[in-house]
């Protein structure tokens, strides 16, 4: 860094933030031996094509020992690998192979909870008096209520977030399912606990870690009870207005609120800087923390300032709430400062879908893109994970396959843009859609849409006294927003193998993989220099061509523009990267003096700057011609610029 910069962090380079990620969900990913399910020797079998691709580090979602619960996020045992997946010396062998091809390798770290069947939790349970009674939070039945429950909070997964447990007449906590119970974090020999199952993996040559819901380690002193938001339903998300958090400085409704009690809570940071004292500052690490349902910029940014000494980055979710329904009719995304209108999410409406509007997504894309550049905030940039719908059908079109080719290829265009750290889920370079609407409830495996499906089953079931009440409307949010589109196998037909289940196995799949695949697939898009495939390969190429995408600084052009979504990023001497894309189903004529003010802040002519397309989904047409006046875009055309001057 050069002293005129001083603490100024808006242009600090590091390896990290330029790294391309590329996210692995191993049970979908390749199975080596037809059992059905996904494994680590069939990862390591592929390497070479996750290399071409132009990935520099892997993460893997989890592949310990594990009851698979929730997919592998409850964890039974730290240290080994659950046998689906293969062994520790296929590990080793696939971590040989990550680094002989020059990639890092993450680890996903779950330390909110264990699985019930960690050794932990069974010697935690096993009586009062057990040593480890206090590594999770137990509880003795409330006597001043009807069910004795300790508080009356929901599970991400519906229900109450207690279990009782006959045996030592106590409940324990759990936010997501019961068999993924809490880890008392305030309990010093659990964080030496987890220290050393970090120290476990890093000593055996793991480059770092994705952390799971790490902003909710510390809950609200107290566990107090949320207030009811929600009176048809037993267990609360919370409410607006509530003086319960102390980080509330303004309405927040909900499930939002029913976060806030438990996440970002008063010892979060003092135990990252723990976890980053005691293990990450001895080892070179890659630190990536994910922090659902925070909207508060300022609350977020804490956990990645460089000056904390706590991550490297954060996921913020607010983007993945643009297509949630809202509570109180506000509009999304209009939380820049400290009012915080429109940070509000209905509650239970996650699996729900509306509509968003355009200028309400580039509001928020602007929010987290300009968010404390100069402190050095840095994000976790994606748009699709194992936990989300397939981008091209929530972002862009799947209506055709030709619209599917080409909106995918835009959202690529988008995606290698922006400031942050690129992450690319598995099939997301394939451009991969949903499941289709013909599938029933019966081929959607997540415990998040089965619990939701069921609980609203339920209800109607009473409220109607049908036994088959209309259920079209869950239905359509659920092919629309399901964590399953993301889990399908990944149809990779004759390029992993010629056998029918799109090549992902030769035995029967762990779950249906997707009827498009004998069209979709890796195999037909490996050397078609037209596919998806080759155009991330190509879009990645171009983000690591340019710096200006990774480290400059962000300016949305055309805010209110309903169509148009355009941007510039900028560095200290002089590099302008230009974002043109039609975000619609129409065509579009962007005028660039007129549409484009803010391309010449300063009194510069946009033909001054000498921008030239470096990157287009319309392929040679545009590419390598310079801006002009005019510009005709049809559907879902997205094309970047890059000055020469
Ligand atoms: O996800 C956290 C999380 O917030 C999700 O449960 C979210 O509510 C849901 O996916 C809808 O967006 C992490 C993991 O990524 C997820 O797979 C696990 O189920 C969860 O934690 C519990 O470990
Ligand atoms: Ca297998």
């Amino acid at each position: 860094m050069t002293s005129s910069t001083g603490d100024d962090h808006t242009e600090h380079k590091a390896w990290w933030k330029s790294a391309i990620i590329y996210q692995i969900y191993p049970t979908s990913f390749f199975d080596s031996n037809g059992d059905g399910i996904g494994d680590l020797n069939g990862i390591a079998s592929k390497l070479d094509y996750i290399k071409d691709l132009g990935v520099t580090v892997i993460w893997l979602s989890p592949i310990y020992k594990s009851p698979l619960a929730d997919m592998g996020y409850d964890i039974a045992d730290y240290r080994q690998i659950d046998p689906r997946y293969g062994t520790l010396e296929d590990w080793d062998r696939l971590l040989k192979g990550v680094h002989e091809r020059e990639m890092k390798l993450m680890m996903d770290l779950v330390v909110n909870h264990t699985s019930d069947e960690h050794e932990w939790f069974i010697s935690s349970s096993s009586s009062k008096s057990s040593p480890k009674r206090g590594w999770y939070i137990w509880r003795p039945p409330r006597t001043d209520n009807k069910t004795g429950v300790p508080n009356n909070w929901k599970s991400m997964f519906e229900g109450s977030v207690w279990q009782y447990h006959q045996e030592t007449e106590e409940y324990y906590l759990h936010l997501w399912d019961k068999k993924q119970p809490d880890l008392n974090w305030e309990n010093e020999d659990v964080r030496e606990a987890v220290w050393d199952v970090m120290k476990f993996w890093l000593d055996r040559g793991c480059d770092g870690f994705r952390m799971d819901v790490i902003n909710v380690i510390s809950k609200t002193p107290g566990l107090p009870d949320a207030p009811i938001t929600d009176p048809g339903e037993e267990y609360q998300p919370g409410t607006n207005d509530s003086p319960l958090s102390p980080s509330l400085s303004y309405p927040y409704s909900s499930r939002i609120l029913l976060l806030y009690l438990l996440m970002n809570s008063p010892r979060v940071h003092e135990f990252l800087r723990e976890m980053h004292t005691k293990v990450l500052s001895h080892y070179p690490t890659i630190t990536v923390g994910e922090t659902p349902f925070t909207h508060d910029p300022n609350v977020l940014a804490e956990y990645t300032l460089p000056k904390n000494n706590e991550l490297m980055m954060v996921f913020p979710f607010e983007l993945m709430h643009v297509d949630t329904p809202l509570a109180e009719g506000k509009p999304q995304g209009q939380a820049t400062g400290n009012k915080g209108e429109g940070e509000v999410v209905a509650e239970r409406a996650e699996l729900m879908y509306r509509e968003w509007k355009l200028d309400e997504l580039k509001k928020i894309v602007e929010k987290w893109q300009l968010l404390k550049m100069r402190e050095g905030y840095w994000s976790g940039v994606y748009i699709e994970n194992h936990d989300q719908a397939r981008s091209v059908s929530r972002f862009g079109n799947d209506s055709s396959d030709e619209l599917q080719v080409h909106s995918a290829k835009g959202l690529a265009v988008w995606h290698v843009s922006m400031r942050g750290t690129c992450y690319v889920y598995q099939g997301q370079e394939l451009g991969l859609k949903n499941a289709p609407r013909s599938w029933g409830i019966e081929n959607f495996l997540d415990v998040a849409s089965r619990n939701w499906y069921d609980k609203i089953l339920e209800q109607r079931r009473k409220s109607t006294g049908e036994a088959n009440p209309n259920m079209d409307d869950i239905m359509e949010g659920i092919h629309m927003k399901a964590r399953d589109h993301a889990r399908m196998p990944m149809p990779v037909s004759v390029l992993w193998s010629s056998s029918p289940n799109a090549g992902f196995t030769t035995g029967t799949p762990w779950m249906k993989v997707n009827d498009d695949y004998e069209r979709w697939n890796a195999a037909s898009q490996v050397g078609n220099d037209d596919s998806v495939l080759a155009f991330w390969k190509k879009a990645l190429r171009v983000r690591k061509e340019y710096e200006v995408l990774v480290y400059g600084n962000f300016t949305l052009l055309a805010p209110t523009h309903q169509q148009l979504f355009a941007y510039t990023r900028k560095m200290r001497n002089g590099t302008v990267g230009l974002v043109v894309m039609n975000y619609s189903k129409e065509e579009v004529v962007v005028d660039v003096p007129k549409d484009l003010t803010g391309l010449q802040e300063g009194g510069e002519g946009y033909n001054e700057l000498g921008l030239r397309c470096v990157l287009s989904n319309a392929g040679g047409d545009s590419e390598g011609e310079s801006l002009k006046e005019k510009m005709v875009l049809k559907p879902y055309d997205a094309r970047l610029y890059i000055s020469t001057q």
